[in-house]
């Protein structure tokens, strides 16, 4: 067939979403079960004219400034090796507040030091001040907002912080992906091994929604998530010995809010920690409990409440002993067809 034969017959499914593999017989990006819910289904890719180079500007060399966006997996490997750097992976179902946990951390060091921790840069400024807007006075929504983290690879963010007692400086990289990826590990074990922060995460910190807990028919979902999920990390290998892990309880604010449910959402989350504290104390380093309101809608805790507490714990003294690297393991494709391309490479 011509490639103009090809151009006359209109393709049976498209979405305006580049990324989106919907048209090729995968699942729609923006994770809609219905997909003709989803706003990009069934535009046409839109068509953005190349931009004519003058003359000037393509004779001009330049300097490549960094970007300042949230960082892949190599780029925050090569930052790894500049100097002492701890890794923080969140861990939590979609909307359990992954996102505003960094964000509300990088905005409290905006206002000064926390936990005895002074913020001294960051290369990842832009995407942070973005996920901050929307939680901002300055954004002018009645209630804190948080974009839902789109699905793909994991993103780093940065910051540089200066402990204040030693004078000593360490990087913090924060590995964000969307919540949906790690709900699909407690189906499909082996995929977290393609979750390249986890095995080098010196703080695994997998989040409670606090939320959640509020409803008793929910709660007992969410406990089983948890231990269904650390249960996975551990069983596939990517929670080593030296890793320490931390179980936050996100959204304090919503469970003081309801008189009714308080004290049982926060006596289920004790009984949760005191229960993985039994079933994994040989398993990680330490295991430690939080709670948090890093981005509150009422007045019934104050935003950043217990993250102090949290970034000491963060950036305390890493416990192992390993290469640098945030290694990517190559995971068996599911497909036949995705597996062609290494037995090939190997015969030859
Ligand atoms: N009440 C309350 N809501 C919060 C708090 N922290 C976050 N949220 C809200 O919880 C929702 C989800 O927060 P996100 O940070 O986007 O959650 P996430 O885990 O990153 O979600 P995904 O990116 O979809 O996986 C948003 O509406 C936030 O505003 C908090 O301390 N209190
Ligand atoms: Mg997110």
């Amino acid at each position: 067939m011509s490639a103009m034969e090809e151009e006359d017959e209109a393709p049976a499914i498209q979405c305006s979403n580049l990324e989106c593999k919907i048209a090729s017989g995968g699942r729609c990006l923006e994770g809609f079960s219905e997909v003709t819910a989803c706003p990009q289904y069934g535009k046409a890719v839109p068509i953005v004219p190349a931009a004519a180079p003058t003359g000037a500007l393509s004779a001009r060399q330049g300097v490549r400034l960094p970007h300042a966006e949230a960082l892949s997996i190599s780029e925050a490997t090569n930052l790894l090796g500049k100097g002492p750097c701890n890794v923080i992976s969140l861990v939590g179902p979609f909307d359990s507040g992954k996102t505003s946990l960094i964000a509300g951390m990088y905005d409290l060091l905006q206002r000064g030091p926390v936990g005895g921790y002074a913020f001294a840069g960051s290369s990842t400024m832009h995407s942070f001040e973005r996920a901050c807007h929307d939680s901002r006075r300055e954004s002018e929504r009645g209630e804190a907002h948080m974009e839902r983290t789109e699905r793909g690879e994991v993103l780093f963010f940065h910051v540089d912080l200066v402990d204040e007692e030693r004078d000593a400086k360490r990087s913090a990289l924060f590995g964000n992906r969307a919540g949906e990826e790690y709900t699909l590990v407690q189906d499909e074990l082996d995929r977290a091994k393609s979750y390249p922060e986890l095995k080098r995460s010196d703080v695994l910190t997998v989040l409670v929604d606090g939320a959640k807990l509020l409803d008793a028919g929910e709660r007992h979902q969410v406990r089983s998530q948890v231990r269904m999920t650390l249960r996975a990390f551990v069983e596939v290998g990517v929670a080593p010995p030296w890793q320490r892990l931390a179980l936050v309880l996100t959204k304090l604010d919503a469970i003081r809010r309801d008189d009714a449910a308080r004290d049982g959402a926060l006596r289920h989350f004790e009984t949760l920690v005191a229960n993985v504290r039994l079933e994994y104390a040989t398993k990680f380093a330490q295991v430690q409990d939080f709670k948090v309101a890093a981005s509150p809608k009422t007045t019934n805790a104050h935003r950043g409440e217990g993250m102090a507490e949290l970034l000491r714990y963060w950036m305390a003294n890493p416990c192992r002993n390993v290469p640098s690297a945030i290694a990517k393991e190559t995971v068996p494709a599911e497909r036949a067809f995705g597996r062609l391309l290494p037995i090939a490479a190997r015969t030859v």
